[in-house]
């Protein structure tokens, strides 16, 4: 990929993702609205202070024992999740066995293939695509599923999402694991586990932690989900942002 941004920016990192992004609506991987959805991220990245939190550690952790654990896991892939990182994912579901779905809110089939074809450049040997599969209750695009994939999953990785399939997929009985640098959105609220961070940071992290832990045993593994409040994850992440703005509203500290 060509970059116009120099690495000697100060905000490399960060221009660096936007070019990706913007590849990514090139190579129509990524939606339009991806851009946007980003801007937003990076808008909460930048109130959290760009690293990940000790919620956000918890939060990765007990993902880990939960997919460790589960039968038929699923990580859901959409036009920003792919073209951020999109080798973490396959790395990720190799480990886990878990197979991955395409899964978008802007519709489109050849978006879809799009997806999957560049997921199978990083080694994806198989990608689910939505079938005749559908969650009730809910009308956007995100209700077309796989009958084997979503459909049959317990515990489904659902990153940067939009807003109403976690609670479907909840009535479904399914387990929701999501990242979402907005402690706020619907499905930060919704999920039964919530990221509050970068993706980015996030997928080096739940790889090494499911390294860590996939020998472990059942009882530690559900132990960790036991001593799991995702509400306080919730809390402490607002409490995070609120006390880092105050510090920085008093000037105690010059970290932008
Ligand atoms: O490819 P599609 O059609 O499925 O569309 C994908 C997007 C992301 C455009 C779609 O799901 C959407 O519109 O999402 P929202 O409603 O903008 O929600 C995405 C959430 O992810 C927002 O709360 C953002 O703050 C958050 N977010 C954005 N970038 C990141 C992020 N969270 C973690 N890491 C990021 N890099």
């Amino acid at each position: 990929m060509k970059l116009s941004t120099p690495k000697s920016h100060p905000r490399f990192l960060s221009l660096y993702y936007r070019d990706l992004l913007s590849e990514g609506v090139k190579r129509n991987i990524t939606s339009l609205q991806g851009l946007t959805a980003h801007g937003r991220g990076e808008t909460f990245d930048y109130l959290i202070g760009e690293r990940t939190e000790s919620f956000a550690r918890k939060a990765i952790e007990s993902s880990a024992a939960l997919l460790i654990l589960a039968k038929h896991p699923i990580l859901s892939v959409n036009g920003n999740t792919a073209i951020l990182i999109p080798k973490e994912y396959v790395e990720l579901a190799n480990l886990l066995g878990a197979h991955i779905e395409v899964n978008i809110f802007h519709a489109g089939k050849k978006r879809e293939k799009n997806i999957a074809d560049y997921l199978k450049k990083y080694g994806a040997k198989k990608i689910l695509l939505p079938d005749s599969g559908k969650i009730p209750g809910i009308e956007s695009n995100r209700r077309m599923i796989n009958n084997l994939g979503q459909a049959k999953a317990d515990v489904i990785f659902v990153p940067l999402e939009d807003g109403d399939r976690t609670g479907a997929l909840k009535k479904m009985g399914k387990k929701v694991i999501t990242v979402d640098l907005n402690p706020m959105s619907r499905t930060a609220q919704k999920a039964d586990i919530t990221i509050v961070d970068n993706i980015v940071r996030v997928m080096p992290i739940l790889i090494s932690q499911v390294k860590k832990m996939k020998n472990e045993s059942t009882s530690y593994l559900k132990k960790i989900l036991n001593g799991y409040d995702n509400s306080k994850i919730l809390s402490l992440s607002l409490l995070h942002i609120d006390t880092r703005l105050k510090k920085l509203a008093s000037r105690e500290s010059s970290h932008f």
